[in-house]
């Protein structure tokens, strides 16, 4: 059995969920539900990020503490994963004091290694970010180019991060490793970032308490970012009572993240972990923005926000799934609408698959009593399905989660085909043709089963309904061939996806 670990960011705690984090949540959710269907033994992490000037600056704004804004809004974050369907195997709250712990373990190696020094910082700071800018990342008006704010001249006394020792490891990396960043755009922009010469970084703060002491100089708090990007590593030793599942799973296989957090984790993480001669992870996969329906960032002001809660209440939880890796590709930008929700869950959910499903279950159903005589498949259609799974495989093993979805797709249009170039309904009329329509429904049964296997990442309740109504519960990738389960026994099924109140 291989290990797979895989995960999201962790999210600031400073404002409410929205769908830039519902939609990272549930990519590498489809990711996690296709490693088990293959018999992974899989860890899926998500969590929130609550310490540094992000959330320290949102709670004073609101005259709280920063504990009392970051425990509200990570119960909102906690109950957002099973609202998406979300099947996470922890979930981690940097505020927990056993990751404090364990930060502070990692980062005195770090110390001890000879990694650290205290100096005098000037730089262009953006709060939001809680990032120093270098010369390239400053936009005009000497502004953030993420958060569009005016950033702001500080200087202070910090810990440094010797990253520029790193340069030739960093460089041998991205020679050797060719998929430690995919896609092939984001790796070439984490190189060339690289490639700039890279400058040490600022490790500690000095006028923050919010955050995790610096072992060494209790004064100061570690700078947000490396607390937050140990995340990934501190959970495994704390996430099951009494166990450390380091050994388990660590090096992560995938760290899944947004574009706007490429250079914490394609160039200060490595570095981090080469400094606490602790092991790199296999790939860290960079997506797209979401943009609102106009092509713009999506801002509230601009009320061009897809809000998620109101396409999950109007077409269910899978909808949305379903809607967000497949209309955008996963990986590029693209725009979101509540128009385009609705075109394809009535286009593709409801008239495509839904209607397959009906169609077939209804006609084993009246032709046959719901039982299927074994027989032959039909040889015009073997080619398609066997070779399907191994196709679907390969591109969740890139995080390639719209092309396994097309692909799974265009056999469910090749089936609904099936049924019109077939006709069962005049087959059924000829008793001499039994034979050709016990073919036909064992052809549209077992399609329908492999691409329904397959498809449980992305609608994991319809897809257990509609199994289960072909009597063929089995989830297994293994068994999502034309050698797979039969099946044998066919139950009337309700609509999956009816048409919203
Ligand atoms: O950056 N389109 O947290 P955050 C697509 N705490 N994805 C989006 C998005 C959009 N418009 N907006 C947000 C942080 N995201 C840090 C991370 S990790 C050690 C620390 C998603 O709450 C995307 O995954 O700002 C992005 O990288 C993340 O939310 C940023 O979340």
């Amino acid at each position: 059995m291989s290990s797979f670990y895989v995960t999201t960011p962790i999210y600031y705690v400073n404002a409410a969920p929205h769908l830039g984090h519902a939609y990272t949540t549930i990519a590498v959710d489809v990711m996690a539900r296709h490693h088990r269907q293959r018999g992974d033994d899989v860890f899926f992490l998500t969590g929130t990020d609550e310490h540094g000037e992000p959330v320290a600056d949102a709670a004073k704004a609101q005259g709280l503490e920063p504990k009392d804004l970051a425990d509200r809004n990570a119960e909102r974050f906690q109950a957002l994963m099973p609202r998406l369907g979300v099947s996470n195997d922890f979930f981690i709250r940097t505020s927990d004091e056993r990751h404090g712990r364990r930060v502070q373990e990692v980062l005195q190696r770090v110390h001890d290694n000879g990694h650290v020094y205290k100096g005098m910082y000037e730089g262009w700071y953006c709060p939001r970010c809680a990032d120093f800018k270098v010369e390239n990342e400053i936009a005009e008006g000497n502004r953030c180019p993420i958060h569009e704010i005016e950033l702001v001249l500080h200087q202070e006394e910090n810990w440094f991060f010797r990253l520029s020792t790193f340069q030739e490891p960093l460089e041998r990396l991205y020679a050797e490793q060719a998929d430690f960043v995919m896609p092939r755009e984001r790796f070439n922009e984490a190189k060339a970032f690289i490639d700039s010469g890279l400058q040490d970084i600022s490790l500690s703060r000095g006028r923050l308490t919010w955050g995790v002491k610096v072992p060494w100089d209790p004064t100061h708090v570690f700078y947000v970012w490396f607390d937050a990007l140990l995340n990934y590593y501190t959970a495994l030793g704390f996430a099951r009572d009494g166990e450390d599942l380091t050994d388990r799973f660590w090096p992560a296989n995938f760290h899944v993240i947004g574009k706007d957090i490429l250079k914490f984790h394609t160039v200060f993480w490595p570095a981090m972990l080469l400094a606490a001669d602790i092991e790199l992870p296999k790939h860290v996969f960079v997506h797209g923005f979401l943009l609102g329906a106009d092509g713009r960032k999506m801002s509230k002001s601009l009320g061009n926000v897809l809000d998620p809660f109101e396409v999950m209440d109007r077409y269910g939880t899978e909808a949305l799934r379903f809607y967000l890796l497949r209309d955008v590709t996963f990986g590029a930008d693209g725009s979101t609408s509540i128009d385009s929700v609705r075109s394809r869950y009535e286009g593709e959910l409801a008239n495509e698959l839904g209607n397959l499903a009906s169609r077939t279950t209804a006609m084993i159903t009246r032709y046959r009593d719901g039982e299927l005589a074994d027989g032959e498949i039909d040889p015009a259609l073997v080619a398609e399905f066997d070779g399907l799974a191994a196709e679907v495989s390969a591109f969740i093993d890139r995080a390639e989660l719209t092309q396994a979805l097309e692909a799974i797709w265009q056999r469910v249009r090749r089936l609904n085909r099936y049924v019109e170039e077939q006709a069962p309904w005049q087959l059924a009329k000829d008793d001499a043709r039994a034979g050709d329509l016990d073919r036909v429904l064992r052809t549209l049964a077992e399609g329908l089963r492999i691409v329904t296997v397959l498809l449980h990442p992305w609608l994991p309740e319809s897809s257990v309904k509609l199994l289960d109504a072909l009597g063929a519960p089995d989830l297994s990738v293994g068994n999502a061939g034309l050698d797979g389960v039969r099946v044998r026994h066919v139950s009337p099924l309700d609509p999956l996806f009816p048409k919203p109140s």
